[in-house]
């Protein structure tokens, strides 16, 4: 058991993985013949001619993602409808029988790089209009389709790749072959980063609502990720076929309870994605969501060891919306304000306290200032390792009050302290005193904690 748990500790990230987390937010583009036909899942039959934005500039979305602080774009090349948005040499349904007649996908990337942000595509493998869905030539296709993107467009940090596989024009169903998919982005994009239920690099949370689990666990069972590299035994309860139940919108994935009884572990951290608005697509009628659904989805996602994925759809003259313009500069303004600097204070880790059970104590110079967050993270790159922690506040008399009952850490935890939106300070309320210090104390680890930094805000 202690040694499964040692193993349990040690599985790591690799570099691209630890590149996308320290990304922590980027956008995507949903865009197609959708945004015109007011739908959220084209029936692959729609007509060329009516793509047609008269005004794309990719600039414009560059410079909005920009300002809410994002360092990526991830756009649909092409979505279940078929439709591609570049001219693709394997199929008559693309942009290059519409009016439009240019390269999104090109204009997109190109926009990326002036305005140095990091550019991926999302690929549906659900193909509505693919005369070849649904048989072995449809692989070829997409094979063929992946390769385009691939090396034609230049860097790419990030290939999507949703798991919906529904029938195609001629009623089939097709076998996805994710394997063979991969290879090529390892082939031609050794550094990009795959998104798929499955793993291998970055896996679903389970829910476009917004928000992480209430223990985030990047190390996963493989039963769940099972295109993630095994890099531990089995644990002690490991059974053939135990894990089986197990799938993406579970509540517990990565637990001890679950994982001592994986047939072996993967390191598949979580994205949470979520479109600023109720649809993925553009519709006339929807509004953005408010400044606090989307903060708050950012203490839930950036701030509980996950990346946030927000979408932002163009409009039909192939901009963004002014409102979500808005509300993007908003939220960035606002992460700014909350998670600028942070406040001075000295964090010393307590003498004599056990491997896996430190205490990080935070000493201010006089009264503790007006503290919104404790914001924590561990050493990810040597893996993700504590189960459970508490704050407490201190006052100048020696009373102690819990603040914030935490379970996994990982890349980033945020703590609030109290509601960000909230006039009244908790922490003078629960306290009734001056407040001394805050004690962060880990109450169990898998292996001896390596904390990364311990902040406040
Ligand atoms: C889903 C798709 O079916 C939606 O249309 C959207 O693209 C979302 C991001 O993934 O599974």
């Amino acid at each position: 058991m202690m040694d499964f748990l040692k193993e349990a500790a040690r599985v790591a990230p690799s570099k691209r993985q630890l590149d996308w987390f320290d990304l922590e937010m980027y956008a995507f583009i949903h865009f197609g013949p959708n945004t015109f036909t007011n739908r959220e899942w084209g029936l692959g039959t729609e007509k060329e001619e009516i793509f047609h934005p008269e005004k794309l500039d990719c600039d414009q979305w560059v410079d909005a993602i920009k300002k809410a602080g994002m360092k990526g774009m991830v756009l649909t090349a092409k979505h279940h409808d078929g439709f591609c948005l570049w001219p693709s040499r394997y199929t008559e349904h693309s942009v290059k029988n519409s009016p439009f007649r240019g390269d999104v996908v090109r204009e997109a990337a190109e926009a990326c790089r002036r305005g140095g942000i990091k550019f991926g595509f999302y690929l549906s493998p659900w193909d509505r209009n693919s005369p070849y869905y649904g048989t072995p030539e449809y692989n070829e296709y997409f094979c063929s389709q992946l390769t385009e993107l691939l090396t034609e467009y230049g860097d790419i940090f990030y290939v999507w790749f949703d798991n919906a596989c529904g029938e195609g024009p001629n009623g089939k169903k097709q076998t996805y072959d994710f394997r063979r998919y991969f290879e090529l982005i390892r082939k031609y994009q050794p550094d990009a980063v795959i998104f798929n239920d499955g793993g291998p690099d970055v896996r679903w949370c389970g829910n476009e609502a917004g928000k992480a689990r209430h223990a985030e666990w990047a190390v996963v069972p493989s039963e769940l990720c099972f295109h993630g590299e095994v890099q531990t035994g089995p644990g002690p309860m490991a059974d053939e076929g135990s894990l089986s139940w197990m799938y993406n919108t579970e509540d517990e994935i990565g637990t001890m309870a679950n994982i001592l009884y994986s047939r072996g572990l993967t390191y598949v951290p979580a994205e949470i994605d979520m479109s600023i608005r109720p649809g993925w697509f553009w519709h006339p009628e929807e509004e953005p969501h408010s400044l606090e659904r989307l903060f708050h989805t950012y203490l839930t996602s950036v701030g509980a060891n996950a990346c946030l994925h927000l979408n932002i759809p163009p409009t039909r003259e192939g901009l963004l919306d002014e409102r979500d313009v808005r509300r993007l500069a908003e939220f960035g303004d606002m992460i700014r304000k909350h998670f600028g600097t942070p406040l001075p204070a000295k964090v010393t880790k307590r003498e004599n306290t056990p491997p896996t059970q430190p205490v990080y104590r935070i000493e201010f110079d006089g009264d503790a200032p007006d503290i919104r967050y404790v914001v924590l993270k561990e050493d990810i790159a040597r893996g993700q390792r504590v189960e459970s922690f508490l704050i407490t506040a201190e006052t100048w008399n020696g009373g102690q009050y819990p603040l914030f009952q935490g379970t996994c850490i990982g890349h980033k935890k945020i703590c609030p302290l109290r509601d960000p939106f909230a006039l009244q300070n908790p922490l003078i309320d629960v306290a009734g005193e001056k407040i001394s210090a805050l004690n962060v104390q880990v109450t169990a680890a898998r292996d001896e904690v390596l904390m990364k930094s311990v902040e406040v805000y």
